[in-house]
């Protein structure tokens, strides 16, 4: 398996992640701003295949209608010069002031209604570029006190404005879909739909709940402590992963948009795993874009910025060749037995049977021997996770 990204490896950078001068909230720029141009000829060097941005990335929040075109059309020079596409794109309706409290959901109706505004404009061209994925993150929905935010009325609002951004998109005849993305806090104390378990939920409340899935973030949900790796296959077992953000993030702290695999390694091991292997038939459980939504750290010169964008790729790359070693060792398929992995996927009754037959059954209940689980009848569980582990050192091959 080759190490060299591909267009039909399908990595794709959000320009605002490459585009990151290093500000935060403790010192300001440590980079210049990077010209969208500069940035799809180097993603085509590298090997990507998409651009993804904001809005308010491509021209800057409040531009005319000229400064607007112009930075529309250098991005469409750009993209029919290298065959960069745009598969995803998103509004920022979080950094201006008037975002402050957020937009579908600020308490202020105005701030509402010009939200909806600018999403709509950014649809048109979401469209206008051919991305298929329309993300909305809302970073900025949210509260830091309880008592400041009616939370049943934002998710009435944010309904609101997603079914009416559907509608919008049925009407116009966009091959575009919407893909909510969680996360639970930062900048907000607290943000609305924080999981992707919220999201979903969310989302059945919907108008048109088959326009609208999930864009996890591999550290949004670390943030809040839980296993990614899981998360995303119920998004898949609920056919609701419409896009990623792959980075990496090393514990419960502020998000750190590290490289992908840079943070929680095992779990990056996994996610590979499932998201190249995990289909019931044993074939890639998602062919969308392997979106890369992650920061330069802040200590790096441009070349640095290049140099992290191929390492996100390249730990990718490196991931699935461990994953297609560990799926090929016929010690790992033999513990994978041992452990019953694959008995898991066997209904618990038998075909047709009821519950009268099953309370008929002495042998599941009266005569079941559930002593023989007392110092026996172990899982194996902990030498499949050393071969796993093993694999993902290069220990084994
Ligand atoms: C942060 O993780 C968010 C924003 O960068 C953007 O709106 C979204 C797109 O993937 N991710
Ligand atoms: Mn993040
Ligand atoms: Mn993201």
């Amino acid at each position: 398996m080759s190490l060299t990204p591909t267009r039909e490896d399908k990595f794709s950078f959000g320009l605002w992640t490459i585009g990151y001068n290093g500000a935060d909230p403790f010192g300001g720029p440590t980079r210049p701003a990077l010209d969208v141009v500069e940035a799809v000829e180097n993603l085509d060097r590298l090997g990507a295949y998409g651009l993804t941005f904001h809005d308010d990335d491509l021209f800057a929040f409040g531009s005319t209608e000229a400064e607007r075109q112009t930075q529309i059309d250098r991005l469409k020079g750009a993209l029919d010069a290298t065959g960069i596409i745009v598969p995803m794109v998103t509004t920022n309706l979080f950094s201006a002031p008037v975002f402050k409290d957020g937009g579908f959901t600020s308490n202020d109706r105005a701030v509402r209604r010009f939200a909806l505004r600018k999403v709509l404009r950014n649809i048109d061209l979401a469209a206008e570029l051919g991305a298929e994925t329309f993300v909305m993150w809302g970073g900025r929905e949210g509260a830091e006190y309880d008592s400041a935010k009616d939370v049943q009325a934002a998710l009435s609002r944010y309904k609101e404005a997603v079914d009416l951004l559907s509608q919008y998109v049925i009407d116009k005849g966009y091959g575009l879909r919407f893909a909510i993305e969680p996360k639970p806090n930062e900048p907000r104390g607290d943000i609305l739909l924080p999981t992707l378990g919220h999201a979903i939920a969310f989302i059945e409340t919907l108008e048109h709940p088959e326009m609208a899935g999930v864009n996890p973030e591999v550290g949004h949900e670390q943030m809040a402590g839980l296993n990614f790796t899981a998360g995303i296959a119920q998004a898949l077992y609920q056919g609701k992963l419409f896009h990623i953000d792959l980075n990496g993030q090393r514990g419960i702290k502020y998000d750190q948009d590290l490289v992908f695999g840079h943070g929680d390694l095992q779990n990056a091991f996994s996610l590979v795993d499932l998201l190249e292997h995990g289909a019931p038939q044993g074939g890639p459980a998602y062919t969308g874009p392997r979106h890369f939504d992650y920061k330069p750290s802040r200590t790096e010169s441009i070349d640095g910025v290049w140099a992290s964008a191929a390492a996100n790729m390249r730990m990718y790359l490196l991931l699935k060749e461990r994953a297609q070693a560990f799926r090929a060792d016929p010690e790992v398929q033999e513990a994978l037995a041992a452990s019953k992995v694959a008995e898991l996927g066997v209904p618990t009754l038998d075909s047709g049977e009821t519950y009268d037959a099953l309370l008929a059954d002495r042998g599941a209940f009266e005569d079941f021997d559930t002593d023989a689980y007392f110092g026996g009848k172990g899982f194996g569980f902990v030498r499949l996770q050393q071969l796993a582990v093993e694999h993902l050192m290069g220990a084994r091959s």
